[in-house]
């Protein structure tokens, strides 16, 4: 059966042995195992720390969280951002339960779910402003593609960030590499949030890194490079959003994470495709789609 459920995840199979896991929890996907050519060895592309809570009450650690309406802290100016400024990191998508709405396949086999979000009385309690959110995710042997629909049926125009929290697993952080970002300026979270301009041609997180680069998208394509003998590795390419945040939490701040299991961070790198840099302000009546194929190799 290409698609199952349970209560709590839609299982996602595909006829090369490729498959998916999504919760219905914050739509986070927590498995995409795929090899890396026809017939390759099926392995697990996504991590997920051993210590992630998984019962709803925390965001799960891992994966591909969705971020909506916010990402990180919120704003500070009440006066701008009167309900922004009142939610959680990252907002509350990820921390919601969503719906499964649809399953099919492709005619080329791809496996295909949609899961919905609509504001319940508890999201509406804490953030009025009218939305709804269409999460498509596709399966096929090689690829993994995640489609974030944001509509706007409200009267005012709807102001959000968003952006998928893309875990990467790598055999080692030490010598994953990301490129090509040389030349964008990024705002580096690791010094003071101030602004620089990447001058490697291919970054890497020996050191912990949090840096949002501006100017990836709207249409683009990064690279996750596994360095040494594993040579491999994953690309994501990028549609409707323009921003991306690398990020590694390194052993100090990895290590003060209650959800992170003992070096974890030396097996992941987050390359996260986003519309963060500023609020987007959506039309009423309009919607805006935000797109990350990952493809292994
Ligand atoms: O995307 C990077 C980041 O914003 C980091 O600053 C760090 O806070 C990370 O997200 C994880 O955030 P979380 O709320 O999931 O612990």
């Amino acid at each position: 059966m290409p698609v199952t459920k349970d209560s709590k995840k839609v299982y996602l199979t595909h006829a090369s042995g490729s498959s998916a896991e999504v919760y219905l929890y914050g739509a986070t996907v927590t498995s995409f195992k795929a090899a890396s050519s026809e017939g390759g060895k099926v392995e697990e592309r996504l991590f997920v720390s051993d210590t992630a809570i998984l019962d709803g009450s925390k965001a799960i650690r891992g994966g591909i969280p969705v971020v909506f309406p916010i990402f990180g802290p919120p704003p500070t100016d009440a006066t701008a951002f009167p309900y922004h400024s009142k939610l959680s990191q990252h907002g509350f998508a990820r921390t919601s339960i969503w719906t499964l709405n649809s399953e099919f396949e492709t005619s080329d086999g791809g496996v295909v779910v949609e899961l919905v979000l609509n504001p319940t009385p508890e999201i509406t309690s804490a953030f009025p402003p009218p939305f709804a959110l269409s999460y498509t995710l596709t399966l096929t042997s090689t690829t993994f593609t995640a489609s974030l629909k944001i509509t706007n049926p409200g009267s005012a125009a709807l102001q959000f960030q968003t952006l998928l929290h893309t875990y990467l697993s790598t055999p080692s952080h030490l010598d994953a590499l990301v490129y090509p970002l040389k030349g964008l300026s990024y705002k580096d979270k690791t010094r003071g949030g101030n602004t620089f301009v990447e001058d490697r041609e291919k970054v890497d997180v020996k050191e912990e890194t949090d840096r949002v680069y501006a100017g990836v998208g709207p249409e683009g394509k990064l690279t996750l490079e596994y360095g040494g003998k594993e040579k491999g590795g994953v690309e994501v390419e990028i549609g409707g959003f323009v921003d991306a945040t690398i990020w590694n939490p390194g052993e100090k701040t990895g290590s003060a994470m209650g959800d992170m299991h003992a070096k974890g961070w030396e097996s992941f790198v987050c390359v996260e495709p986003g519309y963060v840099s500023e609020f987007y302000s959506l039309e009423a009546g309009k919607e805006w789609v935000g797109k990350m194929v990952l493809k292994v190799f």
